[in-house]
């Protein structure tokens, strides 16, 4: 018997020490230690020793047992420290691989020279206004002088909400200035920034939806050269400081005397030739149509509550997508409205 445990001691314990899962450990367990394991038969035979031997055998039987119960709790310590090791490693996160960039947008195109119109007629002293899209024909156009009957309210033009013509999206963003003027007495001093809507078949220069800047300056003595001195001083914080332009006569109803405003073209710098062809940025002109302004017309002064004999003010009208394309040289209207993010993203 003495034989017998030696074996079973010798045995297990080397079954311990190469068994490498939880599982073999418990079936180790059960088929050592268990109510019909090694030991516990070689136990039961114990009856057959004699009174002098059962002692020393239940000694050493004892000792096997406890042997077999440590190299156990050994084991299971050992091979839960493993998996857990092979867990770790598995799931190790390596900080130093380079992170997902996140793509960061960014404003659109025509909103970035928005905002350096805007911040340079508020350098001057402007203050931006805001006002309804959808707006009253009197004060779209009658009480910018344009009479009924006049082109500009015909039908095909303009998109009317009603059967009378009275409501409309605001073709300009003229009816913002007269609705200061009349809500303000002088001095005046407002950029008017927003949408306006025409009936204009989609194409390389006109869109039925496009933005207009318009300013309006009313006060005391105000004349055409403070209007040129506010322009001049635009054009050349938005182009550079040697931007030249000209003022051509031109007819506004709403203005008088009016004119258009033309920037020297930057690409063939009035020329109208690069190596010898026609410059493609001004078609030959030499310049560059920017902008329409002029002396508030005294009847739209006095529609408005403001007396003309003491007040005068300089309007103007900027063409935003026009002012995007030739400050940013883009050549097709569309590409300001498509949001190709290839086109979007050269800015
Ligand atoms: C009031 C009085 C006068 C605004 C003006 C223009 C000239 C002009 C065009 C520019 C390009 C329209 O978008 S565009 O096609 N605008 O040429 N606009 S003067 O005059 C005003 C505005 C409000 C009360």
């Amino acid at each position: 018997m003495k034989q017998q445990l030696e074996n079973i001691r010798q045995q297990a314990l080397s079954a311990l020490d190469s068994a490498s899962s939880p599982e073999a450990l418990e079936e180790l367990r059960v088929r050592l230690l268990g109510k019909k394991g090694e030991l516990t038969t070689v136990l039961k035979q114990m009856g057959k020793l004699s009174p002098e031997e059962r002692p020393v055998m239940g000694q050493l039987a004892n000792s096997v047992r406890a042997a077999i119960e440590e190299k156990l709790e050994q084991r299971k310590a050992d091979i839960h420290a493993a998996v857990l090791e092979a867990k770790l490693k598995a799931e190790a996160v390596d900080v130093t691989i380079p992170g997902e960039a996140v793509a960061l947008g960014h404003q659109h195109p025509m909103n970035m020279v928005l905002q350096e119109i805007k911040d340079i007629f508020i350098g001057m002293g402007y203050q931006v206004i805001d006002g309804p899209e959808v707006e009253l024909a009197s004060y779209n156009f009658t009480r910018l002088n344009i009479e009924e009957g006049h082109p500009s309210r015909d039908r095909s033009d303009t998109f009317y909400f009603t059967d009378d013509d009275s409501v409309l999206l605001r073709t300009q963003t003229s009816p913002m200035q007269i609705r200061a003027m009349e809500n303000t007495q002088p001095p005046i001093c407002i950029l008017a920034p927003g949408r306006v809507y025409r009936k204009d078949e989609a194409d390389a220069t006109h869109s039925p939806m496009f933005h207009q800047i318009e300013g309006l300056v009313v006060a005391e003595n105000v004349t055409m050269g403070d209007l040129k001195g506010a322009l001049i001083t635009m054009i050349r914080r938005l182009y550079r400081d040697d931007a030249v332009i000209r003022f051509r006569p031109h007819h506004f109803p709403f203005t008088e005397p009016s004119c258009e405003t033309d920037m020297r073209c930057h690409k063939c710098h009035g020329t109208g030739e690069v190596d010898g062809q026609v410059c493609s940025t001004c078609h030959g002109e030499g310049w560059i149509e920017i902008l329409g302004a002029g002396m508030v017309h005294p009847d739209v002064l006095r529609g408005c509550g403001i007396d003309p004999e003491k007040y005068s003010g300089f309007a103007f009208g900027i063409g935003l997508e026009r002012m995007a394309m030739s400050r940013l040289r883009i050549n097709d209207l569309r590409l300001i409205f498509d949001n190709d993010i290839r086109f979007l993203n050269q800015f």
